[in-house]
């Protein structure tokens, strides 16, 4: 009875114990998490065969056979070699020793990762191409030969050694049937599919299969991208229309130092919760393109989601002047945009508003201040009383929707290029360049367009051509 294969195509990923062969499969299948697959730096961690199926719909389309390393190349070669006699061994023989290591234990762990490739798995060979080519390696490469399989070799380069690959490529050459670099670190969804693809070229009878495996990634791709695209335009569409209400006393509108106290915790409570709000999109994001390792962290003191309240922020992200005004222009008269707060739809349980007190317009944000949030004082009703509140939101700077939209492609870029078979925790931390300023004119133009809609209110968040065109930024993005 096999053990190991079933009727998926199945492929046995073997080499040297600490090659990589569980990062690889890590990446490959978008698996994070050690209790389902074990990475580490100890060599030898990886002592059974383990199936790690590739399924849609509980459907197993490829099964993939995680397995120990080999540790005893050489010498399992020559015992192969001595069971067979003269002339080359072949299958059988590798079935002989198999079944006779099984019992006898002395080449256990060439046994156990030789077993699924007798019971008719195709070979990944994964070979870290900055070792210099040992014996032993030539010995691993001769037992896949003999079993006659066919076989890929993966070139995963851990350390920066590139000199010795050139010497490698051409020996695995003439031992597989085809060889291709895949960085268990580095591989990005581009470099995933095109391995299922090189599939294909090694192993014809499950052609079709393989094909199908590989539409039903691109869709789910697809849709994971635009699911993305929803969750950023919720995300801006929560933020431009975000505001801060404090209920105030006479006291408070009378002393000013009462009255500056109110303004600086309502402006505190507004930057975090707006940061808020772009954690939450980030959670998201992460959940949906299987990251368990990769966290945004809420506690954090290095990373609070956007930091508005910081220059460096309004000068890194965002657009810059002169695209700000001809995005603006465009658009439709939007620089320095006046809102209509009576119509901004006010939460929080407030009652009628029913008279502005003050009004406060910051200035266009010249790079030398920070933009102020527009600022209210109303007077409002709670409960039937009569009350002033201070509003507070957006900030007063057509860049405000631009910066949100950058980081949140910059992070994007972050999650969906960040490989699995990483096993260190890794933090989203918003180092890097922006996107917006690289956006052509139309592009501006239609997103300006939305964000001024939904700066004034607009109930609707979503918008066709918007969400459209996200989809082509986030594509864009994963390009990048
Ligand atoms: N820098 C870097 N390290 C890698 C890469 N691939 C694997 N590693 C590291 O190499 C070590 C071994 O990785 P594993 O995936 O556990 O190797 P393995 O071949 O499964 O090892 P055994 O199961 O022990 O045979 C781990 O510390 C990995 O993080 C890579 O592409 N780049
Ligand atoms: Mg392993």
């Amino acid at each position: 009875m096999k053990e190991w294969v079933t009727d998926a195509p199945t492929f046995a990923v073997v080499g040297k114990i600490n090659m990589g062969k569980s990062s690889v499969l890590s990446t490959l299948l978008e698996i994070d998490d050690d209790k389902l697959i074990r990475v580490s730096s100890t060599p030898g961690e990886t002592t059974r065969c383990q199936a790690l199926p590739l399924t849609f719909d509980d459907k197993e389309m490829i099964r993939f056979v995680d397995t120990p390393g080999f540790s005893r190349a050489l010498e399992a070669m020559r015992a192969i070699q001595d069971l067979h006699g003269e002339g080359t061994p072949n299958l059988s023989t590798i079935k002989q020793f198999v079944t006779e290591q099984l019992e006898k234990g002395e080449f256990e762990d060439e046994a156990r990762l030789l077993q699924p490739i007798i019971e008719g798995a195709g070979v990944l060979y994964v070979i870290d191409p900055s070792k210099p080519l040992r014996d032993a390696f030539v010995a691993e490469m001769e037992i896949i030969r003999w079993t006659g399989t066919p076989r890929m070799a993966l070139l995963n380069e851990k350390a920066d050694h590139a000199e010795r690959t050139e010497e490698w490529r051409s020996r695995l050459g003439s031992y597989f049937n085809l060889v291709r670099t895949f960085n268990a670190h580095r591989a990005r969804f581009a470099e995933r599919r095109s391995l299922l693809k090189s599939l294909l070229e090694i192993d014809e009878k499950n052609k079709s299969r393989i094909e199908e495996t590989i539409r039903l990634i691109d869709s789910e791709w697809e849709q994971r991208r635009e699911e993305s695209a929803e969750f950023i335009m919720e995300f801006l569409a929560k933020a431009l229309k975000h505001r801060e209400t404090e209920k105030i006393n006479e006291k408070d509108e009378e002393l000013e130092h009462r009255k500056e106290r109110a303004k600086d915790q309502l402006k505190k409570r507004y930057y975090s919760n707006i940061a808020k709000l772009e954690e939450k999109t980030y959670g998201k994001l992460l959940k949906l393109y299987r990251h368990k390792l990769l966290k945004v962290e809420v506690a954090e003191e290095k990373f609070h989601g956007v930091d508005l309240s910081s220059e460096e922020t309004w000068q890194k992200w965002g657009l810059s002047r002169s695209q700000l005004a001809i995005a603006g222009g465009l658009a439709g008269g939007a620089a320095g945009v006046a809102i209509d707060i009576g119509s901004a739809g006010l939460t929080h349980g407030l009652g009628t508003v029913f008279g502005v007190l003050t009004g406060a317009g910051g200035a266009f944000f010249k790079g030398d201040s920070l933009p102020e949030l527009k600022i209210t004082a109303q007077g409002v009703s709670f409960d039937g009383d009569s009350h002033k509140a201070l509003i507070m939101g957006p900030p007063e700077s057509d860049n405000f929707a631009w910066i949100l939209l950058d980081r949140v492609l910059h992070h994007y870029q972050e999650i969906v290029t960040r490989a699995h078979g990483r096993r260190d925790e890794g933090m989203i931390d918003g180092d890097g360049a922006g996107w917006v300023r690289q956006f052509g004119r139309d592009r501006r133009t239609v997103i300006q367009k939305w964000v001024i809609t939904q700066l004034k209110g607009a109930e609707r968040s979503f918008d066709p051509e918007v969400f459209r065109e996200l989809v082509k930024i986030l594509e864009d993005v994963e390009a990048g």
